[in-house]
């Protein structure tokens, strides 16, 4: 069901939130393009597809902003405030036109889940079978995830809601086993602290991804109305902000610790490492 109305502080959480979604995709945008060659070639892949799911967020977050915007329009929008009255006792309508479109979401997710499970996997370096073998599985399994919560997201009945969502809940732990009971067989020859990163990569992943599904809940929870709308637009922009800005430029921290791992050259150019360089100052 559509949200008819919003009051003054239910407006400004979701206008400020897309807004604030729209700046961190940006600026990572930015950050990652410029930052890719301070690391290592063989990892400048995994930083510029980080980048390009910031990118492709960034896009959908305008174009969600605009649509909430045109959708919700306060009450007497142009009139003279009334004698007493202020921008807060404002409330906001659905207007005829083309509504919210919360499709942007999906087809934003479609793209760029299986791409940040691809950047997460490119920045191992892994050999190509071994690589190869995780996309195979991984891949997939996300576009299904998200075409099969597609149907539930918009359906308006409880139970049709409960039905799609568990089914794409059975993808979603299959990438989970793979990325904890798969990936750990790969780690094993990683630098210590590349180990150590990739860890904290995989629970980040966990508990931004777990969000989702949490969010999609709130109207079975019982939930309804405005609130589990705001809270919904909430959830799923924080969880977009870590799981693809955080979740990106820990991807670079990953690759530039391999660069220094891989290469004494790069250790001294952007470490300072290297006992030479100090004798010769
Ligand atoms: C950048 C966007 C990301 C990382 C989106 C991730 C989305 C999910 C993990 C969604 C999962 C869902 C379920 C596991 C069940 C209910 C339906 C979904 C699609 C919300």
């Amino acid at each position: 069901m559509d949200v008819l109305e919003l009051d003054y502080g239910q407006f400004q959480t979701v206008y400020n939130i897309l807004s604030f979604a729209l700046a961190a995709m940006i600026a990572t945008t930015v950050f990652l393009l410029a930052a890719n060659t301070r690391v290592l070639p063989r990892y400048r892949q995994a930083v510029i597809v980080s980048a390009i799911v910031t990118l492709i967020a960034a896009y959908h977050y305008w174009r969600i902003f605009n649509s909430f915007e045109g959708a919700y329009v306060a009450v007497g929008a142009g009139d003279p405030l009334a004698e007493g009255q202020t921008i807060m006792d404002l409330s906001y309508r659905l207007v005829a036109g083309e509504g919210f479109n919360e499709g942007y979401r999906y087809v934003d997710w479609i793209l760029t889940v299986p791409l940040l499970l691809f950047e997460a996997i490119a920045v191992l370096a892994l050999a190509p079978a071994i690589r190869k073998g995780l996309m195979l599985k991984l891949i997939p399994a996300a576009i299904l995830m998200i075409a099969l919560g597609y149907p539930g997201e918009i359906a308006t009945d409880t139970m049709a809601k409960a039905i799609w969502g568990a089914l794409s809940t059975i993808p979603f732990l299959y990438i989970l086993y793979v990325l904890f009971a798969e990936l750990s067989k790969s780690m094993r020859t990683q630098p210590e602290q590349v180990r150590k990163d990739l860890n904290g990569l995989r629970w980040l992943l966990l508990a931004t991804w777990g969000v989702y599904p949490i969010s999609y809940m709130f109207p079975m929870f019982g939930i309804d109305g405005p609130d589990a709308f705001v809270w919904r637009q909430v959830g799923y922009s924080v969880a977009d902000v870590l799981a693809k800005c955080w979740f990106g430029l820990l991807i670079y921290k990953i690759a530039r610790e391999k660069s220094r791992y891989d290469s004494e050259q790069f250790a001294a150019d952007e470490f300072k490492e290297a006992p030479s360089s100090q004798n010769a100052q």
